[in-house]
């Protein structure tokens, strides 16, 4: 891959790749997907090859294959595909020779193109180039654009270009057979319909060709196959002539109207479809792409306006990356029963389903940057409200079990059940996450409570949020379990954010985030029945909040260890022999200890997967627990520097965090070798790691990083602070975020901090003192102003 390629206007803007590699496919394929919530298309070629993974998906289109599977976001029709021979030999980079070759993804204007030099097995040169965009100007279509010029001698050249609907998941298929279509000899349409979730989809296509830049209609030769409609094109080039083909194609499904109803009338759908197609035919790929252009820049560079300025301008490129992909999962305005996958729309890993990955990682982003879009996301959560009541009623619990992988709202829990066969037994391993990882519940609730504080809107808080806490303080009292020996409430028997320990006892992080979800019950409920008693009653509340503050009281956290502050992770993990972790802490890909232990070896050793006890300081930090005595700065830097070291980050939801905490102790080269490889887990060399999918909640922590970690952003209960220190590789950082519903452009040098509200005013804590901001500020940044929290590690 090739980051510096970009110039002029679009320096470090692009993402490419120089050189073809038919076994290295996915790389690009995925972190060049293309996508505005709406729809996620993966960047396969036009032509095909044995080893890529044809992807488009559907926001939402949730499906389950057979009934012993969980239902998962099914791979939609293929339009990409065009099936291209010269003198009736299939083109294929394959075979003959390639030059001058590109793939590329220019950020800024979100479109792929493709070009090179391709001679033919017989010796004809030709002059490729292709461009692709999913719009976000208009949600339903995808816009291509194939130019081919012979470059030595007359070539015939034909090609296969329509809807392809026969795609699977992996092999799985989710569609009835549908129906196809050619209208006025230029159009192509399939239908089909998800086999069990019912979804209606409705593809079209057309073609718009130009022969040395004049408008041609050529007859085409059409057929029709199962799942399958097509027209194939025939044309001579001469030497120099210049063949551009435009392929224009709609999407449209049963579930767009974004209410979570399906729409009944097939007629409609149909007709509105072909409606938008004709409208996009008649304006073509490069007016409709201008749309396009405008759009992102409205909606995305224009309106986040993140800038950085460093020594290294990979860094730069990085969070354009992250924004990007960020704008290409966030769902669509007012479809709020969508959410976002473990790999957005970019491939099929993890099934389309949403983890915590979302409240944690990706959720931070958009509450402080497009609080509409936070909104959006956590009521897709409040609809899964019903699944989550179920899943308690079956584990034996009571009020809301959120599902640790959700779907659709209402399928509740969809996490499988069996996963990876285990090297040393050859048996296939239980996944145990949907069952006993139970933080899940907690983290939504931190999530609503984070988005109340910095968006103070009270109206989700009545419609939506004060059920969700209150719902999962419920559960949480009935899962307590108490211990007469200790005199305690314990939570046994669970799986913390760390999944290299399975069925342990009192996950710190589990135990204290349970907490934080009670205490943050009992002050809503406190709050809600002095200042809004008729609300406070339709929840039905009662007497149960002496019972979270009971229960929260009794509940047992982990104290840090006198000796070294250390909070153990749970009741044995301090106990359990240590292992030289040095080759794995070396490991260039992720999950090596795999090649030596197995899972079960792996709970009984002192190594951790991802940020557990960590996280916990850097989540509750930013709550009414900040002043707790257990969640002390010392604490933080004394469990850093145990945890770290025995920490493998073979998740990719672990660097990020690492990073912003290793900031806020002072140590910022370590900060940033950490935010760097966050950035790598998609954009690094390793050209395997993003074959299933790039990596949301890294995309997430890449922004997370930067703005909480250097940009020194952090909510502390009620108060915005805002403490950077920048890196010495970075000179300056400039960004927008929202506190209160008022946008507010902070930019930061060694120096100073500027703050400039767009309008009405922010109060904001810097340097240990409170500042009003109506206007511009400069605060000047001493060294001691930047340190925010805790002494420095050494
Ligand atoms: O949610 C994560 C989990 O924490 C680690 N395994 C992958 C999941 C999806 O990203």
């Amino acid at each position: 891959m090739d980051y510096s390629i970009g110039t002029g206007e679009f320096k470090d803007w692009i993402v490419a790749e120089t050189a073809f590699s038919a076994e290295k496919l996915g790389k690009s394929e995925a972190v060049m997907m293309l996508g505005n919530g709406y729809m996620g298309l993966r960047s396969a070629t036009e032509e095909s090859y044995g080893q890529e993974t044809r992807n488009l998906f559907i926001n939402g289109t949730f499906n389950k294959s057979q009934e012993n599977e969980v239902t998962e976001l099914p791979n939609a029709a293929d339009i990409t595909r065009l099936d291209i021979r010269i003198d009736g030999e299939r083109f294929s980079l394959e075979f003959g020779k390639i030059s001058d070759y590109i793939k590329q993804l220019n950020l800024k204007t979100a479109q792929l193109t493709r070009s090179f030099i391709w001679e033919s097995p017989k010796g004809k040169k030709l002059r490729f180039h292709f461009n692709r965009f999913v719009s976000l100007d208009n949600l339903h279509l995808i816009a291509m654009k194939m130019e081919v010029e012979s470059l030595s001698h007359p070539v015939a050249i034909s090609f296969d270009s329509g809807i392809n609907g026969r795609m699977t998941n992996s092999g799985s298929q989710h569609f009835l057979e549908g129906e196809r279509r050619i209208l006025d000899d230029r159009l192509v349409q399939l239908t089909q319909k998800t086999n069990e979730s019912g979804v209606e989809m409705v593809f079209n296509a057309v073609h718009n060709i130009r022969l040395n830049g004049e408008n041609v209609m050529p007859a085409a030769d059409k057929d029709m196959a199962r799942r399958k409609v097509w027209m194939t094109y025939d044309f001579q080039l001469e030497p120099k002539e210049k063949l551009e083909v435009e392929k224009l194609a709609t999407v449209h499904t049963s579930r767009d109207s974004g209410d979570g109803q399906r729409s009944k009338n097939s007629a409609q759908l149909l007709q509105k479809s072909l409606d938008e197609l004709q409208h996009h035919a008649e304006k073509g790929y490069d007016a409709l792409f201008q749309k396009h252009c405008q759009a992102w820049q409205e909606k995305v560079w224009g309106n986040y306006d993140f800038e950085v300025e460093s020594d290294h301008p990979f860094d730069q490129l990085a969070l354009r990356f992250s924004l990007y992909h960020l704008t290409a999962m966030q769902p669509p305005p007012a479809h709020e029963y969508l959410g976002i996958g473990a790999k957005a729309m970019s491939g099929e890993g993890y099934k389309g389903h949403t983890f915590w990955d979302l409240e944690i990682f990706i959720l931070p982003f958009f509450i402080y940057s497009n609080p509409a879009a936070a909104k959006s996301l956590l009521t897709y959560r409040y609809h899964g409200l019903a699944g989550a009541r179920r899943k308690a009623v079956e584990n034996g619990y009571a009020g809301a079990m959120f599902p640790w992988e959700m779907a659709w709202p209402e399928d509740g829990e969809t996490t499988p059940l069996w996963g990876d066969i285990d090297i040393v037994t050859g048996e296939q391993s239980k996944i145990w996450s949907g069952i006993i990882e139970q933080h899940i519940s907690a983290d939504i609730a931190f999530a609503v409570y984070q988005y109340e504080k910095v968006t103070g809107d009270s109206g989700f808080m009545e419609r939506y949020g004060y059920e969700m806490v209150f719902e999962t303080a419920k559960f949480w009292s009935s899962r307590l379990e108490w211990n007469e020996d200790r005199e305690v409430y314990e939570i046994r028997n669970v799986l913390g954010p760390d999944e290299y320990k399975e069925h342990v006892d009192n996950n710190a992080f589990t135990n204290y985030m349970a907490y934080f979800n009670l205490k943050l019950a009992e002050r809503y409920a406190e709050q809600l029945s002095s200042e809004n008693p008729k609300l406070f009653q339709k929840f039905g509340v009662g007497d149960a909040r002496l019972d979270w503050k009971e229960k929260a009281e009794s509940l047992y956290l982990p104290n840090p260890r006198p000796i070294d502050s250390v909070i153990p992770q749970d009741d044995t993990y301090l106990q359990l022999p240590e292992i030289d972790l040095s080759t794995y802490k070396k490991q260039t890909k992720v999950r090596t200890i795999y090649r030596d232990y197995n899972a079960e070896q792996i709970n009984k050793i002192q190594v951790t997967k991802q940020a557990d006890t960590v996280l916990l300081f850097y989540l509750l930090e930013q709550t009414f627990l900040c002043g707790d005595a257990r969640l002390s700065n010392t604490a933080k830097r004394e469990n850093y520097r145990y945890y770290e070291p025995r920490t493998l980050h073979d998740s990719s939801l672990s660097l990020a965090v690492h990073a912003v905490v290793a900031n806020d102790l002072g140590q910022t080269d370590m900060a940033y070798s950490l935010f760097r490889q966050a950035c790598e887990i998609d954009l690094g060399p390793q050209m395997h790691t993003s074959d299933e999918g790039i990596h949301a909640a890294a995309i997430g922590g890449i922004w997370t990083a930067a703005v909480f970690g250097f940009g020194g952003v952090r909510l502390s209960d009620e108060l915005l602070r805002i403490n950077p220190r920048l890196p010495k590789q970075w000179r300056r950082m400039k960004f927008t975020l929202y506190w209160k519903g008022v946008a507010l452009t902070i930019e930061i040098t060694h120096q100073s901090l500027k703050a400039t509200p767009h309008s009405g005013e922010v109060v904001f804590e810097t340097g240990g003192k409170i500042y009003k901001a109506d206007k511009l500020i400069e605060v000047p940044l001493t060294s001691e102003a930047q340190i925010h929290s805790g002494q420095p590690l050494q």
